[in-house]
């Protein structure tokens, strides 16, 4: 940036003023010096902001073919004239241009020239989403890094400094949308659709609005029941419709540019259609009509499954409830409703195939729904970098038409011609001063962040900036921390449930290892570990059928032990502990040597981060590294829990998980 010292921009708006004050802000501490602001272009180098219908902008720049920037794409441009430099960043939209400003920012702090710089780039997700789960007394359900920043003993915030500084750091990763509360809607925060609330929901949505962030609330599908008196919530009866309607209007008047609803209905014991004997699309069809007049949405989730099956039942699948529930609705659900389905079929496990619902439905919105908070991957106690992760899920080709119809793509919207779509995944911060709690986990957020925006970035990419951005330009550092969170998901899966296994996890915190632990194990499809073998037989021929919901050839490869992902054998498949896979070994051997090497993994993130001492601020430094030192000794707990039991389980492995016979 050498010979710029002038920022120009001749427009007002409150985004505008934010993207201003955000360069400015940037310059400064990315070059050393204030940055004049000016709102004309004068004989020297400047930097030149504005929507593209601005003079300034206009004098630098004309005939930019803008169309396919939308509303939320950006330009950013060196334009050289009369011997003087101009970089441009423009848009149709004032909230473009403060996308091409965090864009440019990144550019300079991550040390990429700009001096040739010409880009145009647009989102393709137009929903990019965070869903808090955080409880109005404070506490965040699955939450790891603090408290709540909106809430505390049942109220908000008087002072909202921290969501500010929030809004800004979504923003700088693109992110357009937020719900405030958890999706389970307990007894108070089902108040927050009402006057009770509204006014304190309308000054965090003012401040969320300044970086270009929409707001919207979880709700109670009984909400006309116990926040309005009525004898029943039945999404056809007219008064309970009135009530829908007039809530909707008075949460208008309040936040003119609310988004709309989440809704978790009819699933883990929260109310929803069914008690009145209609389904899900009757329910979201019924509050999309309210908020049709308004520009709003309704964003209902297909987290729906019967958790009280009898596990002896080994025909019920909880893997299979989505795609049977929803698939039958496909095209009955309004346009501004968007169905939104987890990544996997069960539940954010370390490894699970993606949804076949994906393939399922054609003529429906969809979003898909990831997990930033590490429930089931650590609690940001353990490093687990889900990026990788979520690339193979966004990656993964349904083959529902034909070959390339990626997750991506049918979530934007783009595979279906459909008017709504993009991502949401559940929020993984609190009021920590590092937000994450765990310093690492900051780049689940930022990544997802980036794939919301653009899912053809490269893991690799997105890591190598997260890294230069947090931690600086040296090359040691971008190595090894770029190689350690890259290597972090197989470590995890490697000591904690390899080969697709999932769910050996403690009842209620989900965290530590428990092979017949988690809560519902007792009512449903988990792992069905016995004396003989283990894995859920999943397939058409045998099983619960539920390979067929996928699309030809994954239907086929799944089915087929011969072909089956080995990294997914046990979720398809029942097999005898003496399976022997493609490599030879037994499976209770590679789950016993899996477990091994996790561990030493484990291990070595240790010394690859003590490499590192003397090159970061000291405190970031040893909290990591107490941090890892925690995971590696868990590590242990999970090797030793996991095996033993399968070595006395199985009785068919020494005590060094050796086979005996054969
Ligand atoms: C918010 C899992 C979690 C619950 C969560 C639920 C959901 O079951 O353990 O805490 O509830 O998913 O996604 O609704």
């Amino acid at each position: 940036m050498k010979g710029f010292s002038r920022v120009v921009c001749d427009e007002c708006s409150e985004l505008l003023e934010t993207a201003k004050k955000e360069l400015l802000n940037g310059l400064a501490r990315t070059t050393g010096y204030e940055f004049a602001l000016t709102t004309e272009l004068r004989e020297d180098d400047a930097v030149v902001l504005g929507t593209l219908s601005s003079l300034q902008i206009q004098c630098v720049l004309s005939g930019l073919s803008a169309d396919h920037l939308g509303e939320e794409g950006y330009a950013i441009y060196r334009v050289v004239k009369e011997g003087r430099q101009r970089i441009v960043l423009t848009a149709n939209t004032a909230k473009g241009c403060l996308y091409a400003v965090f864009h440019f920012l990144r550019l300079l702090q991550t040390g990429e020239g700009v001096a040739s710089i010409s880009l145009m780039e647009a989102p393709k997700n137009k929903l990019r989403m965070i869903n808090h789960w955080d409880n109005m007394d404070g506490s965040i359900e699955r939450g790891y890094a603090g408290r709540s920043i909106f809430y505390r003993d049942n109220k908000f915030f008087a002072d909202l400094t921290r969501v500010k500084d929030y809004a800004r750091l979504l923003a700088s990763v693109g992110i357009n949308a937020v719900t405030l509360n958890n999706v389970n809607v307990h007894e108070v925060e089902t108040y927050l659709i009402t006057d009770q609330f509204l006014p304190d929901v309308a000054r965090v949505a003012a401040v969320f609005r300044k970086y270009g962030i929409q707001t919207f609330l979880s709700v109670n599908f009984a909400s006309p029941i116990e926040a309005g008196g009525l004898p029943t919530a039945d999404p056809d009866d007219p008064v309970v419709k009135q009530w829908w309607e007039t809530s909707v209007e008075r949460i208008y008047r309040f936040i003119p540019d609310f988004g709309g609803f989440l809704v978790k209905a009819d699933s883990e014991f929260r109310p929803g259609p069914f008690t009145y004997g209609r389904d899900h699309a009757d329910g979201a069809n019924m509050l999309a009509e309210a908020l049709i007049p308004h520009g709003g949405i309704v964003i209902w989730r297909c987290f729906v499954y019967n958790c009280t099956q009898d596990w002896r039942d080994r025909s019920t699948d909880r893997a299979r409830a989505a795609f049977d529930h929803f698939t039958p609705f496909d095209g009955r659900c309004h346009d501004n409703v968007i169905l939104q389905i987890k990544n996997g079929p069960m539940d954010f496990q370390v490894r699970e195939p993606v949804s076949p619902l994906f393939g399922g439905l054609m003529q429906t919105n969809q979003v898909l729904e990831l997990q930033i908070t590490q429930e089931y991957t650590g609690q940001q106690r353990h490093l687990c970098y889900l990026v990788p992760q979520w690339k193979q899920v966004l990656d993964f080709d349904l083959h529902s038409t034909e070959q390339g119809c990626t997750v991506a793509k049918v979530v934007s919207g783009e595979l279906h011609h459909r008017p709504l779509g993009g991502v949401a995944a559940v929020a993984n911060i609190g009021d920590d001063m590092n937000w994450t709690g765990h310093l690492l986990a900051q780049a689940n957020l930022y990544g997802y962040g980036r794939l919301a925006w653009n899912p053809e970035l490269s893991a690799q990419s997105i890591t190598d900036e997260w890294v230069a951005l947090t931690f600086g330009r040296n090359y040691d550092v971008l190595r090894i921390v770029s190689n350690m969170l890259l290597g972090s998901w197989q470590i995890y899966e490697n000591y904690t449930a390899p080969l697709g296994v999932g769910w050996m996890v403690n009842p209620g915190d989900h965290y530590g290892p428990n092979v017949d632990g988690y809560e519902y194990s007792k009512w449903g499809t988990y792992h069905f570990a016995d004396c003989k073998g283990i894995g859920v037989d999943r397939t058409v021929q045998t099983g619960t059928g539920y390979t067929g919901q996928y699309h030809s050839p994954h239907s086929e490869l799944f089915e087929s032990l011969e072909t089956c992902p080995e990294e997914l054998l046990l979720f398809f498949h029942h097999v005898p502990y003496t399976h022997r896979l493609r490599s030879g070994e037994t499976v209770i051997q590679y789950i016993y040597d899996t477990h091994f090497r996790g561990v030493e993994q484990a291990m070595s993130l240790i010394d690859k981060w003590k490499e590192l001492e003397n090159k970061l601020d000291d405190s970031q430094f040893e909290h990591v590294l107490e941090r890892l030192h925690e995971q590696a000794s868990h590590a242990k707990q999970w090797r030793d829990v996991i095996n033993t039991y399968f070595y006395r389980k199985s009785g068919i492995a020494d005590e060094r998980g050796r086979v005996i016979f054969s």
